[in-house]
């Protein structure tokens, strides 16, 4: 981990360097990923099923999960799980409620109307991820705001273990939200599938969830056809801590994120030396009796920062330079901090709202933008799963009041067949 004393004067040039941000690169995963696509769009379900085989090890008869397996899973897993999947779930629900916009028309001047629609995407399909990151937590924050927008429609797909199963947790998250449409495939041929349709799989209009490489490269080469969410990076975590943060939460959290991947970023901004020392001894002291501590130490080692800045004000003009996925403002009083953050995914403030209350149970979306995107984009939420039409409405003595100048603006372009659409209607 690295320790840098920060003049943002100068830091403005090196600060990529600094991150190792690489954004996704062109990839050799390219031609793969076209091939599989072709495949799919060309035969279907043989194609998933000869894909399924050859990258998850297990020859499937039936692509989809029936109902008798979701049973067998919920039965599996363990009570209390259940009732903690129903309780996030409620909190997640209750947030993305709020986001909901409603449609509204408005009435001009004598004879318009205009207005603005808003209507849920007819069918998503939901991405998620096997293996080690099959998270029960994705499923709930891809599931719960496209069913507050009201999407008709959802389905899942994950790629079955080598016995041909889901992940039980998977399952079980699913039958919390509701979910009963789930498929066995994964990788770039699920999102081929998603994208064109199966003999099996009925084509969707949007594809959610995180994935590996292959997936979203796959992701990319269907948008435009279908719509995509953001592609997420590699976790990232950034702390703004002044000198009277706990060093031991400090690192903890900044843990929490390098856990999840070798490529994660764990930064800390600080006005204080003491702290950055400290939170480094705490590192190394909670990292050792942690299970994924290879993984943290690689990430923490590669791409752990700490940076030291003259004051808070500093520390924030920093942390929106970052643009980080997750911010957490360990401060006196962090409220006051707020209007000055311009770029985050998630804010925590606090020394007592760590990163992963938001990941689990507080309700907010945990899929947020990652790589610096948090300049410009959002957190996965209800407008994700709605789009709008606009309303328009004249009588047809507001047309006639206005036809001269629509007229003019048409000729104008040249294009005389829209100025006679308006001619038409309004000679005698
Ligand atoms: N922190 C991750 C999401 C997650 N964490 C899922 C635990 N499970 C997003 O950066
Ligand atoms: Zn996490």
């Amino acid at each position: 981990m690295k320790i840098i004393s920060a003049d943002l004067n100068e830091i403005d040039g090196i600060l990529d360097q600094y991150l190792k941000r690489q954004g996704e690169v062109i990839s050799s995963a390219d031609e793969v990923v076209e091939e599989i696509l072709y495949d799919v769009q060309k035969k279907g379900d043989e194609a998933l099923k000869a894909y399924t085989a050859k990258f998850d090890g297990v020859q499937l008869d039936c692509i989809q999960v029936l109902s008798g397996e979701i049973e067998e899973a919920v039965n599996f897993v363990e009570k209390e799980f259940l009732e903690i999947l129903e309780e996030a779930k409620k909190n997640i629900l209750d947030y993305h409620m709020r986001q909901k916009q409603n449609s509204w028309m408005t009435h001009k001047d004598d004879g318009i109307i205009l207005g603005q629609m808003v209507t849920p995407i007819e069918r998503v399909g939901i991405y998620v991820p096997g293996g080690k990151a099959a998270y029960p937590s994705s499923v709930l924050m891809n599931a719960i705001p496209a069913q507050v927008a009201g999407v008709p429609s959802i389905a899942m797909v994950t790629p079955p273990g080598k016995d041909g199963k889901i992940h039980p947790y998977i399952l079980a998250a699913a039958y919390v939200c509701g979910i009963t449409e789930i498929y066995k495939v994964g990788g770039a041929q699920s999102i081929g599938a998603l994208a064109f349709g199966t003999q099996t799989i009925p084509p969707v209009c949007k594809i959610v969830g995180p994935g590996n490489m292959y997936v979203a490269r796959a992701k990319r080469k269907v948008f435009g056809m279908v719509d995509i969410d953001m592609i997420a990076g590699p976790s990232e975590i950034c702390i703004v801590a002044d000198e009277d943060a706990d060093p031991r939460f400090v690192a903890a959290d900044l843990l929490s994120q390098g856990e999840h991947d070798e490529e994660a970023s764990s930064i800390l901004i600080t006005t204080s030396v003491a702290l950055g020392k400290k939170v480094m001894e705490e590192i190394s002291r909670q990292m050792a009796c942690l299970d994924r501590r290879d993984i943290m130490k690689k990430s923490i080692e590669d791409r752990g920062l700490i940076f030291i800045v003259s004051d808070m004000d500093a520390a924030i003009q920093l942390a929106n330079k970052i643009a980080p996925e997750h911010l957490e403002i360990m401060a006196e009083n962090p409220f006051l901090m707020l209007p000055k953050i311009k770029n985050a995914g998630a804010i925590f403030l606090g020394n007592y709202t760590p990163e992963p209350l938001g990941d689990y149970f507080a309700g907010p979306n945990h899929t947020l933008p990652t790589q610096g995107t948090a300049r410009f984009s959002s957190p996965l939420g209800v407008d994700d799963f709605m789009k709008k039409s606009s309303i328009i409405y004249y009588h047809k003595n507001a047309l006639e009041k206005v036809q001269e100048k629509v007229i003019y603006f048409a000729e104008k372009e040249g294009l005389t067949a829209h100025a006679n659409s308006i001619k038409v209607r309004v000679e005698r």
